[in-house]
């Protein structure tokens, strides 16, 4: 964080945009996840999830925190529905802690997990905020990774399982259902890239790990639907347009190879088209084992797409380099969060208009979007977070646009409610609209927040 003397000069680049460019029955939300923000890991009978593990590893998380107490909205969780209340979202997205209410993963039900996400969920009927809740967002059971976590057949039933204890419970009151969070992260970042949890490198893991997260997505849907009649159920993908670094022929198929498995390999089976061919082909002996039965499974049929959208990718040919021969290289002169990603309002258009014409998915709605930067804080307390403020409003803009392309976008959720764990970068990384110290847990609207505030009221 910055601390400077005087306002920073207003951003120039704010396009004219206001809640009423987009339908009435648009919905405006905030995202959070529970590990990011809950704290309260020893609490209410939790058990032990694989972040609790991996955060303990040295090394793994870059100053070296976890989200052992995070936002400790565990415990001030209506004061951060209020927050949401005020900033004039009508959702409010958040995740189920799955070690909470089976501190096993399996088995014996907590019910104080139940109970907290229960009184939750009710905090925000009271509120008239509308719950949308996402069953997996990457905090596995300790003991299920023990078990050989998403690698292992067993998990998906076991998620399952978990799905219709969470369901049952609260399914008369959530009408808004997401299965997975971005589970290319979590089979690629936690079993290929190793820097997230569980903190593994194995290529042919990684692979079975999306089709078990894939599998039981398709198999939890009926279930949910079973348990929540007429609620709306989906997944969640973070996808990612791609471009070619050069107009050469080589980095045109070098794009092909890696939407291949970034997009497609997501989309296609969902969709119903089982996995992609080229994609299939490239793996080798790393594809996944497949059951018979899977395929019809995963493209069961769903109410929405949950897209999260970040960022676009720059691909090169690279012989030599990885199973896939390319690599995703930086694009010079462009403008870049703190974390380097780029930021291009213009691919989340191209995204949305390439989901909605390859895929036809149904209603879309983007259930992330966000920006780290360094805040500038001023003396007297206030955070002019300029740069997140001009993200929000141009990602907004760019909503509108792919609306105006015949998308059907139908809801908007900001990530995130507030600062919170982000992960292998501890809480180095802020995304929120809402400051948080994480010494005092005092939160402070940015002014970022207040932008989207007067957005949603006006
Ligand atoms: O913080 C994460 C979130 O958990 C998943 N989507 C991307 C966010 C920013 O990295």
């Amino acid at each position: 964080m910055t601390v400077v003397d005087r306002d920073p000069p207003a951003p120039t680049d704010l396009p004219a945009v206001a809640r009423g460019d987009f339908p009435a029955s648009f919905v405006w939300g905030c995202s959070t996840s529970s590990y990011q923000i809950e704290g309260a890991v020893h609490e209410g009978g939790r058990g032990e999830s694989i972040w609790d593990r991996f955060c303990a590893t040295p090394g793994r998380i870059r100053d070296g925190s976890s989200g052992a107490v995070a936002c400790d909205h565990y415990h001030r969780w209506p004061q951060d529905l209020d927050l949401a209340l005020d900033m004039g979202v009508g959702a409010y997205r958040f995740s189920i802690a799955w070690p909470r209410i089976l501190p096993t993963g399996r088995g014996a039900v907590n019910e104080a997990g139940l109970d907290f996400y229960s009184r939750l969920v009710d905090g925000m009927l009271e509120r008239g905020l509308q719950p949308w809740a996402t069953l997996y967002h990457w905090d596995l059971p300790q003991a299920l990774q023990d078990a050989g976590g998403w690698a292992a057949r067993e998990t998906v039933d076991a998620f399952v399982a978990y799905a219709d204890i969470v369901t049952r419970r609260l399914g008369d009151r959530v009408k808004h259902w997401i299965t997975h969070n971005e589970p290319w992260c979590a089979a690629f970042l936690g079993h290929l890239e190793g820097c997230h949890a569980p903190g593994l490198r194995d290529p042919a893991m990684a692979m079975q790990v999306c089709h078990h997260l894939l599998v039981s997505h398709g198999l939890a849907v009926p279930v949910i639907r079973a348990r929540s009649p007429q609620a709306q159920v989906g997944i969640t993908l973070s996808l990612h347009p791609q471009m070619p670094a050069s107009d050469s022929a080589a980095d045109a198929a070098a794009v092909v190879r890696h939407d291949g498995l970034r997009n497609r390999w997501w989309l296609d089976p969902l969709a119903g088209r089982g996995y992609p061919a080229d994609a299939w082909a490239l793996l080798g002996d790393q594809a996944p084992q497949v059951r018979e039965g899977d395929l019809q499974a995963i493209a069961v049929p769903t109410d929405f797409l949950g897209i999260n959208y970040y960022f676009p990718e720059c691909v090169a040919d690279a012989p030599g380099e990885g199973a896939l021969q390319l690599r995703v290289v930086p694009r010079t002169g462009v403008p870049r969060t703190a974390f380097g990603w780029e930021i291009s309002p213009q691919g989340m258009v191209d995204l949305l208009t390439r989901v909605h014409r390859d895929y036809a998915p149904g209603p879309i709605y983007l259930t992330e979007n966000g920006s780290t930067f360094d805040d500038v804080v001023l003396p007297d307390g206030r955070i002019v977070d300029a740069e997140r403020r001009s993200y929000l409003a141009r990602h907004l803009a760019a909503a509108r646009e792919a609306i105006a392309r015949g998308v059907p976008l139908e809801g908007y959720f900001a990530w995130s409610l507030l600062d919170n764990f982000e992960w292998a970068e501890g809480y180095v990384r802020r995304f929120g609209l809402t400051h948080v110290d994480f010494t005092t847990q005092q939160r402070r609207l940015k002014a970022s927040g207040e932008w989207f505030a007067q957005f949603l009221r006006r």
